[in-house]
């Protein structure tokens, strides 16, 4: 309960805040995107990740409200981004299986889009594969309204949960993120990594953009890109960072 407290106060207190990891073309290592991951400024521990923040906010029914500030805060970046005249790029966000189910989930999305005079193609809502197990059918039906209206779909840590290609003929995707776990047995040694290498191939095959994820070694951004995916995110290009440090990273890239 403590520990429940903390957090109530954390957020009176904007302690938490939005960091955003690039996410670059690696044939010429521009930014093309960028996935908003929470952070919790704490004033005794320093930056706490959102492991420490979502499930708390579970137990004490948070989720929403952190999911709409969330939102709000991502697509006011971005819109600052633009107006300075930095580069189009898209804009990636979590989704918590809790903020799903709300019965307004999609209305809430598209008027933060709105809100922010973005196109509603700079969103992208990442979801994990065990997010919709609890009701597919309603999950699939918002988020075809939501692939209606242009905002895309992402699914996240693919190939680590349940039903992954069930999911893939369900949902209105737009891009596949291959999990780190796969990223991470990709070595100098390895001639063929199969599970990536067929990863890559159904995503393509099925006109799906591919994100590789926790890339930190050069010989695995080759191999990604060798192998047809050429969009990633990881440590080996940036780190999660701070809005302002976001945005000259673009400034210099212009
Ligand atoms: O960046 P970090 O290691 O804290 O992320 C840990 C996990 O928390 C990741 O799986 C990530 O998807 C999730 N996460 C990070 N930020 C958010 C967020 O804003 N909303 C939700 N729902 N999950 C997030
Ligand atoms: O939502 P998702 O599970 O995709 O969250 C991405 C997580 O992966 C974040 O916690 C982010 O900090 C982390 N991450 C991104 N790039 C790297 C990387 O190169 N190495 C490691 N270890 N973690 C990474
Ligand atoms: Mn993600
Ligand atoms: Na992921």
């Amino acid at each position: 309960h403590g520990q429940q407290a903390e957090l109530r106060r954390a957020v009176r207190k904007g302690e938490l805040v939005l960091y955003y990891q690039p996410q670059v073309d690696a044939n010429n290592g521009d930014i093309v995107g960028v996935e908003a991951l929470m952070r919790w400024q704490h004033p005794r521990d320093g930056l706490r990740g959102a492991g420490d923040i979502f499930p708390l906010a579970e137990e004490i029914g948070l989720v929403c409200q952190l999911s709409d500030w969330l939102l709000e805060t991502a697509c006011a970046d971005l819109r600052a981004w633009l107006d300075r005249g930095l580069a189009r790029i898209s804009m990636a966000v979590n989704i918590s299986p809790h903020y799903l189910d709300q019965d307004d989930f999609v209305e809430r999305v598209l008027a933060a889009v709105t809100r922010h005079g973005l196109a509603p193609e700079s969103l992208k809502l990442e979801i994990t594969e065990g997010i919709a197990i609890r009701n597919v059918d309603d999950a699939a039906g918002k988020l075809s309204r939501l692939a209606a209206a242009g905002v895309r779909l992402a699914i996240d840590d693919f190939g680590t949960g349940y039903s992954s290609l069930a999911y893939l003929q369900m949902l209105p995707l737009h891009t596949l993120k291959i999990d780190k776990a796969f990223v991470n047995e990709i070595h100098d040694d390895s001639q063929r990594v199969p599970v990536v290498q067929a990863i890559i191939a159904l995503a393509r095959g099925l006109g799906l953009e591919v994100v590789g994820e926790g890339v930190e070694r050069e010989e695995q951004a080759r191999f990604l890109l060798r192998n047809g995916c050429h969009i990633i995110q990881g440590f080996l290009y940036h780190r999660p960072q701070p809005a302002a440090a976001v945005a000259a990273l673009l400034a210099a890239q212009a």
